[in-house]
């Protein structure tokens, strides 16, 4: 099968065009390696060293022996998307290109903007294109466990049956998102359902869980890594936590640490969107998948990291800062995960081990680490507007002026890099 996939340079997009390849299809990739310069924006930049994306793609001949297609561009640009899709005629296209740091989202009005119309307006171009030049194809979007937030009765897969005053309907599952980035996912899925609906075009709207992890079967060689993100902004809970008690900084459970989230490997997130692209939806269906294995509340995780740290002889300490999220603390969490299930998903990765991995990785580049660890305690405050002074009032992708030089062990930057 030939498969487009946006965003093919991100922590997600790259394992899953190795996958795909390594599984014989036909792979072509697309990104404008603003995730790259975003992190750069607050400072940061992935523990795990990631080349040029020239560079990225003469590994993938060499270890894989196979070519994967490439065009530099942007979703926001409606000819360059229509001139893909009408070029390379996918037959399912990944959605992957967005911006996906809630975080970042809650900096300060301009980036709150810069997440909502970068991540409509790549969404709705794509849909616009596939109508136009591949009404065939299969979207395959990546959404958020977040749209649904944490209410106080089970998540249904996207739709649930509902009763009132006697009239009956299948309808939406409300959504109640927690930040300007997850509220942008929740317009998205807006946008398919309803493309779907008027247009006809096969979509898949996937509810991805936090993914944690650093492998994948087809990462053989360093050249091969995907990004490790462990800044404030851009690292997810675990991600930070390992990285925290790395550096001997205290691991950060925000508030009670009772907040509870799906979480998925790396590897198994993977193999659910390549199940998605391998069973595609019929035409005009919007189909709902809750992509994540277990839920775990924050202390599990802190609980964990701190274990597997200590095993390693690293003095590692849980604390609990005031939480900069408005969320709720303590909550009922139990959403439904049968679909992909019935597709042929199994689970292949327990937290231990892959935290496990994640650590002697992360080990390994440990001066990466030391060398950002001014961005790793939180600043960004849900409630004020009173962010961090590296942040605040800041236009997005303006350079940061506390950035330290880099360390020598930088790719040197035939191209961009991260
Ligand atoms: N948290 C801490 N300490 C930290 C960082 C986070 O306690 O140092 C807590 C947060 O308050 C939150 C939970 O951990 O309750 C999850 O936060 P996160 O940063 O790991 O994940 P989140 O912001 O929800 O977003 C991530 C990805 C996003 C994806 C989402 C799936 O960045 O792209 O959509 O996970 S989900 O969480 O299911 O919405």
């Amino acid at each position: 099968m030939k498969v487009l996939i946006t965003g093919v340079d991100g922590y997600s997009g790259w394992p899953l065009a190795l996958h795909l390849l390594a599984r014989g299809h036909d792979v072509v990739g697309l990104d404008n390696f603003v995730t790259r310069r975003r992190v750069k924006e607050v400072g940061s930049w992935s523990a795990t060293p990631i080349p040029a994306f020239p560079r990225r793609q003469a590994a993938v001949r060499e270890v894989l022996g196979k070519e994967l297609g490439f065009h530099r561009g942007d979703l926001a640009d409606y000819d360059f998307v229509r001139q893909v899709l009408a070029t390379e005629r996918p037959e399912a296209i990944v959605h992957l290109a967005e911006q996906r740091s809630a975080p970042y989202s809650m900096i300060d009005v301009h980036h709150a903007v810069d997440t909502q119309v970068g991540n409509l307006t790549g969404t709705l171009h794509l849909l616009y294109a596939m109508r136009e030049v591949a009404p065939d194809a299969h979207l395959v979007k990546m959404g958020t466990m977040g749209e649904y937030g944490t209410p106080n009765v089970d998540i249904p897969e996207g739709f649930f049956e509902v009763e009132f005053r006697g009239r009956k309907d299948r309808l939406p599952f409300p959504r109640s998102a927690g930040s300007w980035y997850h509220w942008s996912k929740v317009f998205d899925s807006g946008d398919v359902m309803y493309a779907s609906r008027i247009w006809g075009l096969k979509t898949t709207d996937v509810m991805q869980g936090v993914i944690y992890g650093i492998r994948t079967p087809e990462i053989t060689d360093d050249r091969l890594l995907t990004r490790f993100d462990f800044d404030e902004t851009w690292g997810t809970a675990l991600n930070r936590f390992i990285a925290q008690a790395i550096l001997g900084l205290p691991i950060t459970a925000y508030g009670k640490g009772e907040q509870k989230r799906g979480f998925i490997a790396l590897e198994d997130s993977i193999q659910s969107l390549r199940i998605a692209v391998e069973h595609p939806a019929g035409p005009g269906e919007y189909r709902v998948l809750n992509q994540f294995d277990a839920a775990y509340s924050v202390n599990e995780l802190a609980e964990v990291a701190h274990r597997v740290a200590s095993e390693l002889g690293l003095p590692a300490t849980i604390e609990h800062p005031a939480d900069p999220r408005v969320e709720l603390e303590q909550h009922y969490y139990n959403p439904l995960h049968d679909h992909l299930v019935e597709l042929g998903y199994r689970r292949t990765r327990e937290l231990s081990e892959v935290v496990r991995e994640i650590f002697r990785d992360l080990l390994r580049f440990r001066r990466r680490l030391e060398a950002r660890r001014h961005v790793v305690l939180p600043t960004v405050q849900w409630r004020s507007a009173d962010s961090g002074p590296a942040l605040a009032a800041r236009r997005p992708s303006e350079p940061t002026p506390s950035a330290p030089e880099k360390p020598s062990d930088e790719p040197a930057p035939a191209g961009p890099t991260a």
